[in-house]
């Protein structure tokens, strides 16, 4: 094979062009502005690899909300490998531009970023480009063709017109219907200055990346922060586990110990970048009414900066697999949770080429990804990109996290408590929300924690998701004392999008090993 390719930070790209070094970050921008540019019917522009992931919807669930009109997989065993092959795949467009170009990682838990938020060539209007200011397209994309909800309950929700524009917090982009376009106008009139609105979504992502105070005594206030959590999947015990969420409960339901899925602190970065606001802050700083187009699966593939967040993502995953001995293999447990195509709500129903319930195995194809772009039947599957460097020819930088913290090791084994929070009525809630839980001891409050689920705008109409509509979440207790557990009054508060919470929130806790 071909000498490694080497995918560094947006950071370090940004130090060795501030060094005068300026062709590496460059060509990485020229290469972007030029798949934007492409024909919305170019198989390499970025509205086709960009709507890969959700909208435009094709299939079944164009319209049928038990299925999912995108291509991706959230929620089920294939969340890390077909974004793995996702990222190949805009690699392979950005080389056809420029080549040897190669894809870069927001390094989301490095220093920097705990410092100063997203690299500023993420968030930054206009990027020079041989001798003109261009429009920065990692900042934004433009429309090229008009997206269409035309998901039965969805009521048009996600539908935007061409020459829209995405956003991020804490402006809003629903545009699909008159009364969406107005709240949005009046919503986003609030928020005239870019420089101040990238203020904004720094400080948000910087308060979700760091978590708030678990308790008064803990001597690691960035605990259930997204910092933590990737931190804590690293000893995710196995791939079934570490893959997503819903294996990842199944798991913490029938193990010791609190595995974090790599799924779940990603889904917290898309909830950040895309409208809400950090748990735990009370009404301070509350922006109500963002709906940036990272905060959906729906719309998350067409902001840019998707591709840097997931670009991270699979560094995690590479690392997962490095430090635990899987670069050559790993399996998926056959028939457990999460491992059906369908696994509605917590996933999103099968995804555009899947059927009904099909069990999802290293076999399973990675739609719409082929190996051979001459062969239509060549998809990938998991087992296909195993090892990154031997199988896919790419490596990532020594980036944030690489030096394995030994305190997490054994975390896995360790008997800890936990609280598992279940019962909840995910109907009574309209699109992606966070779970937060609290416990009373002695008349004091003590923030637990949070989960971010994303879920679909409207499942009232989604059959399948009907049967079963529990969520289920898990918070590490260790921080408390026997003793303050069987004093504590657990309590349960939601975020979510919808206009009211429900008067009555039915919910029920328990504690277990
Ligand atoms: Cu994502």
């Amino acid at each position: 094979m071909a000498q490694l390719k080497v995918r560094y930070s947006v950071r370090e790209l940004q130090d060795r062009y501030d060094r005068g070094d300026k062709k590496p970050l460059e060509d990485l921008v020229r290469a972007w502005h030029k798949i934007c540019l492409l024909s919305p019917d170019d198989l390499n522009s970025f509205f086709v690899i960009g709507g890969y992931h959700g909208e435009p919807f094709a299939g079944q669930g164009a319209t049928d909300p038990s299925y999912w009109g995108g291509y991706c997989n959230h929620g089920n065993v294939l969340f890390p490998t077909w974004h793995r092959v996702y990222m190949l795949r805009i690699e392979q467009a950005l080389n056809a531009m420029v080549p040897g170009v190669a894809m870069a990682y927001w390094d989301e838990t490095s220093d920097e970023t705990l410092r100063l938020g997203i690299p500023k060539v993420l968030t930054s209007k206009t990027f020079p480009l041989d001798g003109q200011q261009i429009k920065n397209p990692l900042y934004s994309y433009v429309l090229q063709k008009q997206v269409n909800d035309a998901v039965q309950g969805d009521e048009n929700r996600y539908t935007k017109p061409v020459g829209y524009e995405t956003v991020r917090y804490p402006l809003s982009g629903l545009v699909g219907t008159a009364e969406a376009r107005e709240e949005t106008r009046a919503h986003n009139a609030d928020f005239p200055d870019p420089v101040k609105n990238t203020e904004l979504l720094n400080q948000n992502v910087l308060a979700w990346l760091k978590g708030k105070d678990v308790s008064p005594t803990d001597p690691n206030p960035s605990k259930f922060g997204i910092y933590w959590q990737f931190e804590n999947c690293l000893s995710a015990p196995n791939y079934t586990a570490f893959s997503n969420t819903t294996s990842a409960a199944a798991w913490n339901k029938a193990n010791k110990g609190l595995t974090t899925a790599l799924e779940a602190p990603h889904n917290d970065v898309h909830l950040a970048v895309g409208g809400f606001d950090v748990p735990n802050q009370g009404q301070a700083g509350q922006i109500p009414g963002a709906n940036g187009d990272m905060g959906e699966n729906n719309t998350a593939g067409l902001d840019p900066i998707f591709f840097f967040h997931h670009c991270n993502v699979d560094r995690m995953f590479w690392l997962w697999q490095v430090q635990n001995g899987y670069t050559e293999h790993f399996d998926i447990i056959p028939g457990y949770a999460g491992t059906s195509s369908s696994n509605l709500p917590a996933g999103q129903g099968p995804a555009v080429g899947q059927h009904a319930d099909e069990e999802l195995t290293m076999d399973s194809h990675l739609y719409p990804f082929l190996k051979d772009p001459g062969d239509p039947h060549s998809f990938f599957s998991s087992r296909d990109c195993i090892n990154i460097e031997k199988q896919l020819g790419v490596t990532y930088s020594p980036g944030s996290l690489v030096a394995k913290k030994l305190r997490f090791a054994s975390l896995a084994e360790k008997s800890v408590k936990k609280l598992r929070v279940y019962g909840i009525n995910r109907d009574l809630f309209s699109g992606s929300f966070v779970i937060s839980a609290y416990a009373v001891i002695h008349g004091k409050r003590h923030f637990l924690g949070y989960q971010s689920i994303l879920s679909r705008w409207n499942v009232k109409h989604c059959q399948n998701c009907q049967t079963h509509l529990g969520v289920e979440a898990f918070f590490d207790l260790s921080d408390l004392s026997e003793e303050e557990i069987k004093a504590a009054d657990f309590q349960v508060e939601i975020q979510h999008r919808g206009s009211a919470l429900p008067k009555a929130l039915q919910y029920q806790t328990e504690v277990i090993d």
